[in-house]
């Protein structure tokens, strides 16, 4: 498949160097051992005979193999450094990754699940996590970056085609790992220019709770994935464990929020500790008060 970056074929001619470097080098190790076999078979040779070292070979297999690699190493950097460079005009966002899906901010502070990018301008990317390390790829872009917790990671692209391409987590960051699929959305920069200028105004309901990444452990129609379902949970008396000592509850609104910012201080009876992230520096406290709103709504 035909990269959709500028640095892509940097990338293809690496591999392809190296790729063929180790196909013909495999066509012709096979053929010289099948022609020693054959040649030197014990029926024609019955008296192995010693051989003397040469030294015309042994420069030769010393020489080639140093330039080969030397060459892999000049097409590995000449794409490395590409990619390592990001050029000052690119425009900045901040990819969050969190178990287990991606949140993408940008300047004016709008936010979306997707990438969206305006083809042919150059984009550099902040790579954060919340929680654990969650890997960035986009196979299309021949991109693919770590999010580390407490590191700033960067890197850029260049969308050379209008189109919508695959995002992976390359990391296997848990049980919904496979989940952390997203799409980056190529797009002419006048309809990007659109699209982001449209004032965000404040993400409202289920949408807030998929932008914040709750909805990848807790459903909003009764199932139970990682976490409790928000379906119905408002009002409800349940059991919590408060430093190990159950106790009951009812799900209020300082108890919604408590979840938020200390999931693990009262950790509802059944569910493991230290599953779900401290809310606290990605959800905004009027984000909260959304949050809370819509979940009274589900009934
Ligand atoms: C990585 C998985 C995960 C994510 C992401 C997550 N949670 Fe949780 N959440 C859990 C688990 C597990 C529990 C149950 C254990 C506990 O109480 O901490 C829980 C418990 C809760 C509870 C208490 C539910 C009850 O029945 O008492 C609330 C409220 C809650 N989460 C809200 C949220 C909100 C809002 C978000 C997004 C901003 C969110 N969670 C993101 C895993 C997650
Ligand atoms: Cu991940």
């Amino acid at each position: 498949m035909n990269g959709a970056s500028s640095y892509s074929g940097l990338v293809d001619n690496a591999f392809i160097f190296i790729l063929g470097t180790s196909v013909l080098l495999l066509i012709g190790v096979t053929l010289a051992m099948i022609i020693m076999v054959v040649k030197y078979r014990r029926s024609k040779h019955p008296n192995p005979a010693q051989i003397e070292g040469s030294v015309t070979l042994e420069t030769l297999w010393t020489v080639l193999p140093t330039i080969l690699v030397l060459v892999m190493f000049y097409y590995g950097w000449a794409g490395f450094k590409v990619m390592r460079d990001i050029p000052d005009d690119a425009m900045p966002v901040t990819v969050t990754g969190q178990m287990w899906s991606w949140v993408f901010e940008y300047e004016n502070g709008k936010q979306s699940t997707e990438l969206i990018v305006p083809t042919g301008r150059n984009v550099k990317l902040n790579l954060e996590s919340v929680d654990v390390i969650h890997s960035f790829f986009v196979p299309a872009f021949r991109l693919k970056e770590d999010c580390v917790p407490g590191r700033h990671n960067k890197a850029w692209f260049k969308s050379t085609r209008d189109g919508e391409y695959n995002i992976f987590c390359a990391e296997y960051c848990g049980e919904r790992h496979s989940a952390m699929l997203s799409l980056v959305k190529s797009i002419p920069p006048r309809e990007f220019d659109e699209w982001l200028g449209v004032d965000p105004g404040p993400p409202e309901g289920a949408q807030l709770l998929t932008i914040k990444g709750c909805t990848a452990c807790h459903s909003l129609d009764g199932s139970k994935l990682i976490g409790p379902t928000f379906k119905g949970v408002f009002g409800i008396t349940e059991t919590v464990l408060t430093d190990g000592v159950a106790r009951e509850i009812v799900v209020d609104e300082e108890y919604i929020r408590k979840s938020m910012l200390e999931p693990d201080a009262d950790l509802v009876e059944g569910y493991p500790k230290g599953l779900m992230p401290p809310q606290g520096t990605l959800v905004k406290d009027e984000e909260m008060d959304a949050i809370i709103e819509v979940l009274k709504e589900l009934k």
